[in-house]
């Protein structure tokens, strides 16, 4: 099998690979990739082909869409401050780019695996006993979670008007290494190791449901393995934490104050609380997550820092100049 995956040198992609040539070793895998601020050749396996090209272009998507007999499509513009600041290369890339993706398979007649978020389905309130479900109406927040939406839909055209191949997963937020240190996790403890206190956007109340990368990647194979085309599939591993508990877990575990922390100016808009019920992924398919324990995992997450500053290091200091003029 020839696996093309787009977003290969980012956080989630990268790790696809890499558990891809752990339980997959006959797979064929080449990456497409922009290598933007969030794509980094040192997260590629050795002897992983790499082109280095725009998803939204379609001559580069046209020949190596011809040559795969899978896409699996994680390139995508995917940090919600960025979008806030500066919307455009997410409608390009999660749009555009996904569009383009779609009418080379279209051609080709290759199956496709589109790989989104749970943000599509908007925000929870923290006392809804509600989920989000494959049946919970569409109702992004942001320019980062619209144009992730807009992205699904084009896929459900494309299955329906012309009979493409393809499924999608809206999954919860990962964790894990090679998370660039602009997402939460990675920035908080990357701080520490700094010597900086974390920061908390306003209160720290609102709650993520996390999942280990692995446990997500393995659930995109089982996709792409036995999913039925057309269908939605969502990806959760029961992992509800408010932004709050977190800090204090990571502060804990890297031997300071549970209170050494400092609250921060909150993100425009920001949504509350997902949630997802990942039954029809458990039950028809039969995953089920690897990693229960958040709290072993998040040490796992910082050991991998701790060991990899070469990796993160060049990172950092651009990142930090980014909040600082967000005022965040
Ligand atoms: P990331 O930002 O770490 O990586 C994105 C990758 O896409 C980078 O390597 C970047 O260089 C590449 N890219 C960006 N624009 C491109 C373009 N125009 N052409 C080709 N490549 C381009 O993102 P991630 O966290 O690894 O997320 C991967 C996918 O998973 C995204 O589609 C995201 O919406 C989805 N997702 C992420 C999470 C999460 O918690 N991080 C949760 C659910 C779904
Ligand atoms: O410094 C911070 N302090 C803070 O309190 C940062 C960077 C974030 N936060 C909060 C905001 C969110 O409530 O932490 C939570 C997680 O923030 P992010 O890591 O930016 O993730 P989120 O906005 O929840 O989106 C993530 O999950 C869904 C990914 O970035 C998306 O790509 C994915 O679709």
């Amino acid at each position: 099998m020839r696996i093309l995956v787009t977003g290969g040198a980012g956080f989630i992609g990268a790790n696809f690979v890499r558990l891809t040539r752990e339980v997959r070793p006959e797979v064929q895998v080449t990456v497409l990739d922009l290598l933007t601020y969030a794509g980094n050749v040192d997260s590629i396996p050795e002897g992983v082909e790499l082109v280095t090209g725009d998803v939204a272009d379609a001559g580069v998507v046209d020949a190596l869409v011809r040559d795969a007999d899978v896409v699996v499509h994680f390139a995508a513009e995917s940090h919600n401050d960025n979008s806030l600041d500066d919307p455009w290369p997410f409608v390009h890339t999660n749009i555009v780019g996904t569009f383009q993706l779609l009418e080379a398979c279209r051609r080709h007649g290759t199956r496709l695996h589109h790989v989104s978020t749970d943000e599509v389905y908007g925000d929870l309130e923290l006392d809804d006993p509600a989920k989000f479900t494959p049946d919970t109406p569409y109702n992004p927040s942001s320019p980062y979670s619209s144009t992730k939406a807009g992205s699904d839909l084009l896929v459900r055209a494309w299955v329906r008007s012309f009979g493409l191949e393809a499924t999608i997963s809206n999954c919860s937020n990962n964790y894990g290494p090679f998370q660039h240190v602009e997402k939460f996790i990675p920035r908080q403890i990357t701080n520490l190791i700094d010597g900086v206190r974390p920061k908390l956007y306003g209160a720290g109340l609102n709650v993520r449901d996390w999942i280990h990368v692995d446990d997500h990647n393995r659930a995109v194979w089982t996709i792409l393995e036995h999913g039925r085309v057309g269908e939605t599939y969502l990806i959760g591993a029961d992992g509800e934490v408010d932004n709050k508990t977190v800090v204090q877990t990571l502060l804990e575990l890297m031997g300071h104050a549970a209170d050494d922390f400092e609250h921060v100016a909150d993100r425009p808009g920001h949504d509350m609380r997902y949630a997802i019920d990942a039954t029809k992924l458990r039950e028809e398919l039969g995953w089920q997550p690897q990693y229960g324990d958040f709290r072993a995992g998040l040490a796992a997450t910082i050991d991998w820092y701790r060991a990899n500053e070469d990796w993160w290091r060049p990172l950092k200091d651009a990142t930090e100049a980014k909040y600082a003029r967000l005022g965040r």
